[in-house]
């Protein structure tokens, strides 16, 4: 009787482990089977009952069938776990031969790249880069630079104010001025001097309250305006073009004097009058002239031992002129459209 139950529950365990189609159902027949209240369990607590020679038959017979069973559940568990994993191989395949998604790849901005393309000519004449605070105090901003409280020319540099006596730069001149008094009244002082400026404002497409600015200062013996000359027709040539000629027109500027601006011969149509320079041939690009005494004094150099020369630049300015951009405030509202057509070195 209960060896042909035994074999009877082995072939209905058989049947379900063969039907089971995936680990959790496999799960259910080893709990239903082997598990504590199975079947098999209930056959071997029943064994006080048999007489003392079906015992160890029976005994024997339970256990292989256990054996059985649990071979064949192991089995079949190697079976769908191998075959599970196929599934996730087969559907998680990579094509290693696809081609590869491009990385879009930036580039800098057009006024960082003019910036370092004069930083690098002035670096080849002997220049070295000095940059200073956006904030700075009144005296270095204006007094420093022979510009007095309440002198008409602060007017033209309206700017934004943080107390009375701290406001955001309107030049980069303070950072010449740091720098020359550094030097505590010994030459020579070669420098250029990038950076933002601010000046009180109402932003349209040629104004912008913030804005960038580079200067250059020589302060040596015997610096003269012809070496001013001779620097600034360099600059011209190697931004605008070996065949550029330049005019100097006199000027005013409360730090330089006698002042300058500069003009560069058009580059578009070679001095004949086109649009870009207005029908006159010339293009204006920059302020310049021979450091006033009384700056060198301030910043402790002596007059009558020490001269100097000092340029100032805007690097939208000669961005715009060079690439025919008609909105200065392209150059803040970064518009990427705008922003990589100017995928230079
Ligand atoms: C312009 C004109 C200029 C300077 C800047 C300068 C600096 C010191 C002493 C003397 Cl420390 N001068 N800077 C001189 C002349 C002109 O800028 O139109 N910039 C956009």
């Amino acid at each position: 009787m209960l060896k042909e139950k035994l074999l009877e529950l082995r072939e209905q365990a058989f049947e379900h482990i063969s039907s089971a189609d995936g680990l959790k159902a496999l799960q259910e027949v080893h709990v239903r089977f082997l598990g504590k209240k199975g079947p098999i369990t209930e056959v071997l607590k029943g064994m006080g009952k048999l007489s003392a020679e079906e015992r160890p038959v029976i005994g024997q017979l339970a256990n292989d069938v256990r054996k059985m069973i649990a071979t064949k559940i192991e089995e079949k568990r190697t079976y769908l776990e191998n075959k599970l994993l196929e599934t996730k191989l087969e559907s998680e395949k990579v094509d290693v031969t696809l081609p590869g998604r491009k990385s879009e790849t930036g580039n800098h901005h057009l006024l960082g790249s003019i910036i370092r393309e004069v930083e690098d000519l002035f670096i080849g004449l002997g220049f070295s880069i000095e940059e200073g605070p956006e904030v700075e105090q009144d005296y270095y901003n204006f007094e420093a630079l022979n510009l007095p409280k309440d002198h008409p020319a602060r007017d033209m540099q309206d700017s934004f104010y943080i107390t009375d006596d701290l406001l955001m730069r309107t030049h980069t001149s303070p950072v010449q001025a740091h720098t020359l008094e550094k030097h505590k009244g010994v030459g020579p002082v070669k420098v250029i001097c990038p950076g933002k400026v601010y000046r009180r404002d109402n932003d349209d497409a040629t104004h912008s309250h913030q804005f960038m600015q580079i200067e250059g200062l020589y302060v040596d013996h015997n610096v003269r305006l012809s070496d001013l000359k001779g620097i600034l027709t360099v600059f011209a040539k190697h931004m605008f073009g070996a065949d550029r000629e330049i005019r100097l027109r006199p000027s005013f500027f409360p730090f330089t004097e006698p002042s300058v601006e500069m003009d560069i011969s058009c580059f578009r149509c070679g001095g004949h009058g086109c649009s870009v320079c207005k029908g006159t041939g010339w293009i204006e690009i920059l302020g310049a002239g021979m450091v006033h005494p009384n700056v060198l004094r301030m910043s402790g150099f002596d007059p009558s031992e020490y001269t100097g020369f000092a340029f100032g630049m805007g690097p939208e300015r000669i961005a715009m002129l060079k690439y025919g951009i008609e909105d200065i405030r392209n150059f803040y509202t970064d518009d990427i459209r705008f922003l990589k057509q100017f995928n230079r070195a």
